[in-house]
């Protein structure tokens, strides 16, 4: 049985044993208060992922909440690479499975492999670790989803309580080394969809290093900055960057360490029959972090990747 707590007119429903939450009581229809925002603040901290189930929010409300959060990021990139945007805001990010007619992608096509749900998403990412600031918030807002039972629910991980539970030996280990990972995002598009970006190697580009173990600065608790953007360790040989790698990201995906959110309780990879067929219509804003740790180990800069 979830865990429910009040707080000033605000619960929180625990969604998992170690993370994630459920925020009632929140009107997205009036100007959140600087109280109640501290305590949505203070519950992501906390859960690290919080659900908000029919804010009504519309676009503008969107970018304008993700705002509170930092500077937000925005699509540039991608629309000077000649991909066309299909939302009014170019600060909302299009993780929608449709084409910029408004139709549903697909499964064959270059959107579809691109996408950030049929494939190219479909594997466990943290946001923008390959540009050389990283997000700090993402605010998913479901603007449409495919009809119950055809699956798109979003999956999370608990990357820090993964950390916690590592075998004593290899947390030793990684935090005597403490060593530093290269995060590409050609790497793991061409990783979700093989057959796509064929003319791109990942080590022709920009790769951002960031450490794999650090400390969440707004927790205090230690955590485990592993995703598929991930193409490898640096200073070990490239047979132990991949064994580490496979090592650290199959742990941290473990069914134990994540959380499904949306209805579905099943698995993002495993039901995906609307996929193809119904719209599901996903909407994200970024907000670049502003932690110490934000830039990682990379030169500040304003570049950011994106792919057409
Ligand atoms: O749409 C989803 O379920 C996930 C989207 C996502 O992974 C992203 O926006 O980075």
């Amino acid at each position: 049985m979830p865990h429910k707590k009040e707080d000033g007119g605000v619960s929180v429903t625990e969604l998992h044993p170690t993370f994630a939450a459920e925020l009632r009581g929140v009107d997205f229809s009036q100007d959140i208060s600087p109280e109640v925002f501290r305590k949505i603040h203070d519950a992501i901290t906390k859960y690290g992922v919080v659900k908000f189930p029919h804010t009504g929010l519309d676009d503008a409300g969107h970018v304008a909440f993700a705002a509170r959060f930092g500077e937000l990021d925005d699509v540039a990139p991608y629309t000077k690479q000649g991909k066309k945007h299909r939302l009014a805001f170019e600060q909302l990010f299009d993780v929608s499975n449709l084409l910029d007619d408004g139709s549903v992608a697909p499964l064959d096509s270059h959107r579809a492999a691109m996408n950030k749900l049929v494939k190219g998403n479909s594997l466990f990412h943290v946001d923008s670790s390959f540009n050389p600031r990283r997000a700090g918030y993402s605010l998913l807002r479901a603007h449409e989803l495919p009809p119950k039972g055809t699956g798109g629910a979003t999956e999370y991980a608990d990357t820090r309580t993964a950390f916690d539970e590592l075998p004593d030996d290899l947390k030793k280990e990684l935090l005597e080394k403490d060593y530093v990972a290269c995060h590409s995002l050609y790497h793991s598009r061409k990783t979700a969809a093989p057959g796509f970006l064929p003319d791109i190697n990942p080590e022709d580009h920009f790769m951002s290093r960031h450490r794999l173990v650090q400390r969440h600065e707004p927790s205090g608790r230690t955590n485990l900055y592993i995703a598929s953007h991930v193409h490898h360790i640096e200073g070990v040989s490239p047979e132990k960057s991949r064994q580490l790698i496979a090592t650290l990201y199959a742990h941290a995906c473990d069914p134990k360490y994540t959380a499904s959110i949306e209805g579905s309780a099943r698995a993002l990879q495993s039901i995906r029959s609307y996929a193809g067929k119904y719209v599901r219509d996903m909407r994200r804003a970024t907000v670049h972090d502003g932690s110490i740790h934000a830039w990682g180990l990379n030169e500040q800069s304003g570049d950011r990747m994106g792919y057409p």
